[in-house]
């Protein structure tokens, strides 16, 4: 949203009699044009154009084609094994080798001849079934590809807008949950108003065996996914696939569309970006523009378009507002805007942490994930599990006990030289951060009588790092927490009712 139309609009709730009056032109924002009617009948015109497909975030470059044409789509089934989180493994099923699958960009009244090759390598069949295609299975009956063979059919791109395309082969949640899904962009004939960047993203639900950030490879769970239990919520794939230096990125003033569909299989999106507001969106992937939207509903098998204009620069969090996905399970990324503050926009206090978690911290993928490497090789060092433990410090233990571990009295005790971590047996002090801490307690000649939720939503690695990091730095001596020993505790002591086991 433009300064000139918040101002404008901040007049016209104050009652001014010019925002009334009909002859007021900067009260609204122009209607886009009306797009000229597209010529979806006449024969393509020119030779076949072979699809520049493009792998999440990117999308491909605006058609300025003002004719039909036949258009080769060439998009290859590969079952591959990536990261879900940091150190966590899944085998994903990929239109293009990622998830979401290839971004296809064609021309309303496009002849679109199909390709989906199965690699020889893959276990299963597949197909596709565009929701771009007029016609039964939208595709899906004629592109049933067994693994080596490659599938032809050609359709006409009929209808203008933001299409969703997936996998419609038996199990189908199953083949969606592994994440085959992406979009396809009819554009109108003179195409969408331009912007500067363009983006794409697709939020998906996973189900793993093993719980949230439990690390290794994770086989998927057909029961979570019949019970609509998902382990993960994240977009493009992974929980770090637009985070740190994968963030989608703006310069101030510039303005940004990004192209937002929701694989499923089963949870939609209550789709936000955290210090924005949607200038347009174009609801449910659809030509006709809502203005000034703060959180856009995006349905399973559905996609929006969404354009807002940055004004400060810093970073925003792009979420699933259904925030335990966001914070819980990972449905989260970040664009990132560099360029001179405006401080009446923005009075510029750093809010980031607050929202980040433990993602704030620099380089935490790749500390988690050596971690994680050296841990299945039965290597960890107590360097290495401090680092890791610092990294997840950072946005967990740090919101209550600060960034520098002194604690805030009289409401949160100090872990720095603690006296209590040295008067406590290790067992006694995991259970505490385990299951909560509560009742009075001296620290440092200091009485507390708080509570300390517990941290046993955690994974069990992921809180024996932690707590290696806490009691073998800040001026504390204790000796390394293993993950045995967190798995130990978390047998053999009961958790508070509603605590997360
Ligand atoms: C939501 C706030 C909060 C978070 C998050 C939190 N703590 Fe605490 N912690 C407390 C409070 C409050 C107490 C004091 C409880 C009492 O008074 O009985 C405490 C006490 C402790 C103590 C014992 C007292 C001391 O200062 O030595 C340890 C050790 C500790 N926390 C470690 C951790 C670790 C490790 C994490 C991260 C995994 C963590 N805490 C996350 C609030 C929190
Ligand atoms: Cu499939």
């Amino acid at each position: 949203m433009t300064n000139l139309l918040r101002m404008i609009l901040g007049v016209c709730l104050l009652g001014s009699v010019a925002c009334k009056s009909g002859t007021n032109a900067s009260a609204a924002p122009p209607p886009p044009p009306a797009a000229p009617p597209a010529d979806v009948t006449s024969a393509p015109v020119g030779a076949p154009i072979v699809a520049e497909l493009t792998a999440p975030p990117f999308v491909p470059a605006p058609i300025t084609r003002d004719k039909p044409a036949k258009v080769i789509v060439n998009l290859e089934v590969q079952e591959k094994e990536l990261p879900i989180s940091d150190g966590v493994r899944y085998t994903f099923w990929t239109f293009g080798g990622t998830v979401p699958g290839s971004f296809i960009r064609v021309r309303q009244g496009d002849i679109v001849e199909f390709h989906l090759q199965n690699h020889p390598s893959n276990k299963m069949p597949h197909n596709i079934d565009l929701h771009a295609v007029t016609g039964p299975g939208g595709g899906a009956a004629s592109s049933f590809t067994a693994p080596g063979h490659e599938s032809q059919f050609s359709f006409r791109a009929l209808n203008p807008g933001l299409y969703v395309y997936h996998c419609a082969t038996a199990p189908v949640p199953m083949h969606v949950a592994n994440g085959m899904y992406g979009l396809i962009l009819v554009e109108p004939p003179g195409g969408l108003p331009k912007v500067d960047k363009e983006y794409y993203v697709m939020q998906g639900d996973f189900y793993t065996v093993g719980k949230y950030r439990e690390k290794g490879l994770q086989p998927f769970d057909m029961q979570k996914g019949i019970d609509e239990n998902p382990t993960y919520v994240v977009f493009n794939g992974s929980e770090g696939a637009l985070v740190g230096d994968k963030a989608i990125t703006a310069k101030v003033g510039e303005k940004v569309r990004i192209y937002f569909g929701v694989g499923g299989p089963n949870t939609t999106s209550s789709f936000h970006v955290i210090g924005e507001i949607f200038d347009r969106v174009y609801t449910e992937g659809g030509v006709h523009a809502q203005e000034q939207v703060q959180t856009t509903m995006v349905p399973a098998g559905g996609s929006t378009i969404v354009d807002f204009t940055v004004n400060v620069p810093g970073t925003y969090i792009l979420v699933d507002h259904s925030l335990f996905r966001a914070f819980n399970k990972g449905a989260v990324g970040m664009l990132k805007v560099e360029g001179a503050e405006d401080k009446v926009v923005y009075s510029g206090k750093e809010v980031d942490s607050v929202y980040l978690s433990d993602k704030a911290g620099p380089g935490v993928g790749t500390t988690v994930a050596e971690a994680t490497a050296s841990a299945e090789a039965g290597t960890l060092t107590l360097e290495q599990q401090v680092a890791a433990g610092q990294a997840l410090f950072a946005g967990t233990c740090s919101t209550c006990h600060q960034p520098d571990g002194k604690g805030l009295p009289p409401t949160f005790p100090p872990l720095v030289s603690s006296s209590y971590i040295a008067a406590t047996s290790m067992d006694a002090l995991i259970g505490g951060v385990l299951n909560g801490l509560s009742g009075p307690i001296n620290v440092n000649g200091v009485d507390y009588n708080g509570v300390m939720p517990p941290m046993s939503y955690l994974a069990d690695d992921d809180l024996a790092n932690m707590m290696t990091y806490v009691f073998n730095t800040m001026g504390n001596k204790k000796g390394k927490v293993s993950k045995a020993d967190v798995a130990r505790i978390r047998a053999t002591t009961p958790r508070p009712p509603g605590a997360a086991h």
